[in-house]
């Protein structure tokens, strides 16, 4: 039986925020456990876009007229809000970008061209994103680099004596997860970032995963960059943000170009603007970037202690029901965890494919993602092809972890 929850935390007021959490799945009420994938959004989100195209649209940095500099007014208000968000020294260390993929093929290009050469030596591990595995690749098979992996052990923590004995002077760049989507380990950033600064390698930290659940201080950390998606920390899809420190983004070449991201053009030479300016060609997602800035503002008047508090109890919560349930094999189990849970589950039978477990689970309202979660070489790793993963936000509920139970165990059964 559920016990209520022992922290204080109001969490059916903040559920009243996201419309969408009272909507029914298959005429049961939805239970959204894909949060890894995609959050929801709340009012406070959806209602700042509504106003911005009700009152306020125009393009931005492009016009003297009201609505325009309403726009960019917000704009850069919303850059700010970034700022103070991960306590970067300066706004114009915050690029928007698509989000954390585009991030990622952003700073492998420009950094890739500014000081990647051949034999050089690219480190990322072996429980990374595909979009934090693949860009790196293809940067390595330009410069004739050298891409190092970090190997995962048991529990799916990285093998930090093997991270130092891969970091050589050959070392330009680490690319790393701050949390992995498919274990939810919460990987030792600060030490992986003072160990390749010792060798004098520059670190890029995803944290896809990371923002909407821990507090991110780029500057405690010293991270050199730090990227994240917005719609997985309540925002809009399509907005991201690339975090530099000022002097490597000024060092590195354009990425795009276009306008907004110039100073002059002329047919025999073209110069370019001032950071951010100069990685934000073209007209940038203004919606989106407002967006963003009014989610994190909600973050934070929730605050991260909380919301991290909350899932803490959750993980913990999950954890134990599963086990309990019986014919669970958690995937991931880090001392250091996150509020995400990848399992396999079984039958009197035997194995039962996750696919099979998602789509039963569907039917009962309960939306878990099942699949590699673009993480092939990590389900080599563990030897399996798929995982169920659930999951979790600030949002979610003991009642609502005790629904997946049930659940599964009906899938249990159905395949007894
Ligand atoms: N890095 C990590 C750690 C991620 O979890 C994801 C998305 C990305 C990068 C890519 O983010 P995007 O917004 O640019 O697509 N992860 C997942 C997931 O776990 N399930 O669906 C997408």
């Amino acid at each position: 039986m559920t016990t209520a929850s022992t922290l204080d935390f109001d969490v059916e007021t903040l559920r009243k925020d996201f419309p969408i959490l009272s909507e029914k799945v298959h005429g049961k009420p939805l239970v959204y456990l894909d949060n890894g994938n995609t959050s929801q959004k709340p009012r406070q989100v959806i209602e700042t876009i509504d106003r911005y195209y009700r009152a306020m649209n125009s393009n931005v940095h492009r016009g003297n007229h009201f609505l325009s500099q309403q726009a960019t007014a917000a704009l850069e208000a919303a850059r700010r809000t970034v700022q103070t968000f991960i306590n970067a020294a300066e706004d114009r260390e915050i690029i928007f970008v698509r989000g954390t993929t585009e991030a990622i093929n952003l700073v492998a290009f420009s950094f890739g061209e500014l000081d990647i050469r051949e034999g050089d030596e690219i480190v990322i591990s072996a429980m990374e994103h595909h979009s934090n595995i693949v860009p790196w690749q293809m940067l390595c098979a330009r410069k004739k680099a050298v891409l190092q992996v970090v190997p995962v052990n048991d529990d799916g923590e990285l093998e930090m004596d093997e991270y130092e004995n891969l970091l050589t002077d050959r070392t330009k760049l680490v690319a790393i997860t701050h949390i992995s989507n498919t274990l939810g380990t919460i990987n030792p950033v600060k030490r992986i970032i003072d160990l390749a600064h010792e060798r004098g390698a520059v670190v890029l930290v995803d944290g896809a995963q990371s923002v909407p659940h821990l507090a991110v201080d780029v500057r405690a950390l010293d991270a050199d960059f730090y990227v994240f998606s917005g719609h997985k920390v309540f925002a809009p899809t399509g907005i991201g943000v690339l975090y530099g420190k000022a002097k490597l983004l000024e060092a590195m070449p354009p990425y795009h170009g276009g306008g907004a991201m110039i100073s002059s053009v002329t047919f025999e030479k073209t110069t370019y603007n001032e950071i951010p300016f100069k990685f934000e060609a073209g007209t940038p997602h203004v919606e989106g970037i407002i967006g963003l800035g009014a989610a994190l503002e909600y973050v934070n008047s929730i605050g991260l202690d909380a919301i991290g508090e909350h899932e803490h109890d959750l993980l913990g919560y999950a954890t134990e029901a599963l086990e309990t349930l019986g014919g669970v094999r958690i995937i991931g189990t880090a001392r250091e965890k996150a509020s995400v849970i990848s399992f396999m589950l079984s039958g009197a039978s035997g194995a039962i494919h996750p696919h099979d477990v998602g789509t039963i689970l569907d039917n009962e309202g309960v939306a878990i993602r099942t699949g590699h979660h673009c993480t092939q070489p990590l389900m080599k790793r563990f030897g399996v092809p798929a995982t169920c993963r659930a999951s979790l936000a600030f949002y979610n509920t003991r009642e609502e972890i005790d629904t997946m139970i049930r659940a599964l165990g009906k899938v249990q059964k159905m395949f007894a």
